[in-house]
């Protein structure tokens, strides 16, 4: 089985994550992995912290001379910007007077961040223990993982692409000193049908990425397919006709039938509220004080939605690489492949 934990606080000294259960064999590409990497940074809207880190993959264990060893794959991403946190992010402060960013409590929780929640939940009296971890920050491991899936996937002719939708009007927003969301869509082709199950929920493939997109941070809705809309549409308006061949006119299920994959292209949506640290912030109450006051303003970008196509399309890749993982086993990359092609003798269904 694939897995993968991830760790890493947003101004802390660096993001790391243990990727578990990659067939030995596998080439990885240094530049393709950091190509994504720089990917995720751009994008309009971005705060100015993305002209301090310049995120670099760095592999730690599991990997020799470019290719996986079978064993658990240690992803690394430095935070350039831990520099100016030195003090107030540091595991063990040094003696001395406190210096830099970080050093002032957090006490008033930005509504629509995990501020309030988290700083109740764990008990934390500064906030600054709640949203070094609740960030988007770490969304660049899942990146950097997302890229080995990639690789992995692409071993079966599978490709996965994210792209923006809908995004709301950036230069207004900042203007206004204020953000906006939008819509993003990953589509992943060549997805062979029999990946996931209708066996257990646990076991379905768009509750599997449903539940990957929902992950990131921000996201409020996700839809697989026509989505939505299929609720409004009568049974024989909403579902995608069985022609000769076994291919489909309409791919309204999104590739995905009874949890499993039908070997369409799969198609996934996800919706992203607008980031919530304001420059014109919301109403709020001091956690320490109890009165009322105006919540925490930190540099923040004004949309992010960019960045979410790339970090959806890695979290989608990750997960069909895992259901392909479960479906076609392989400790070496080899047999990986082959369990591959012997199912494709046997089913009447070709990757077009
Ligand atoms: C984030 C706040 C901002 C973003 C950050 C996510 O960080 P900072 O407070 O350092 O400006 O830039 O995203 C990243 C650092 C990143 O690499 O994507 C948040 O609160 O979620």
């Amino acid at each position: 089985m694939l897995s993968l934990t991830t760790a890493g606080e947003s101004h802390g000294p660096a993001l790391a994550g243990i990727l578990i259960g990659l067939p030995a064999g596998l080439l990885l590409d240094r530049d393709a992995i950091d190509a994504d990497l720089a990917r995720r940074q751009r994008g309009y809207g971005r705060s100015p912290r993305q002209q301090i880190e310049q995120d670099r993959i760095e592999v730690r264990a599991g990997l020799r001379h470019g290719r996986t060893l079978g064993t658990p794959l240690i992803l690394v991403v430095q935070n350039r910007d831990h520099k100016n946190w030195a003090w107030g992010m540091s595991p063990w402060p040094p003696e001395g007077q406190p210096e830099g960013k970080g050093t002032k409590p957090v006490t008033l929780p930005r509504p629509g961040h995990a501020d309030l929640a988290g700083a109740l939940k764990f008990g934390h009296e500064d906030i600054r223990n709640t949203l070094e971890r609740a960030s988007a920050r770490q969304t660049a491991i899942t990146v950097a993982a997302g890229a080995v899936a990639k690789a992995l996937l692409a071993e079966i002719g599978v490709e996965v692409v994210g792209s923006i939708v809908e995004m709301g009007d950036v230069d207004e927003a900042k203007a206004d000193r204020d953000t906006v969301g939008g819509i993003v869509e990953v589509r992943a082709g060549g997805v062979p049908p029999g990946l996931g199950s209708y066996a257990t929920k646990e076991e379905r493939l768009d509750a599997r990425l449903a539940a990957a997109l929902m992950g990131i941070q921000a996201v409020k809705g996700v839809e697989i397919g026509e989505g939505f809309a299929l609720a409004g549409l009568r049974g024989s308006h909403a579902h995608d006709e069985i022609l000769p061949g076994l291919r489909r006119e309409t791919n309204r299920a999104g590739g995905i039938e009874g949890g499993v994959s039908n070997g369409e292209e799969v198609v996934v949506r996800a919706a992203m509220k607008p980031l919530p640290t304001l420059m014109r912030p919301l109403r709020s109450v001091d956690l320490v004080s109890g009165e009322a006051g105006e919540a925490l303003v930190e540099r923040s970008d004004t949309a992010a939605v960019e960045a979410l196509s790339v970090v959806a399309e890695a979290s989608v890749a990750f997960e069909l690489a895992r259901a392909a993982r479960e479906k076609f086993g392989g400790d070496a990359l080899r047999d990986f492949v082959a369990a591959y092609r012997a199912y494709l003798d046997r089913i009447p269904w070709q990757p077009r």
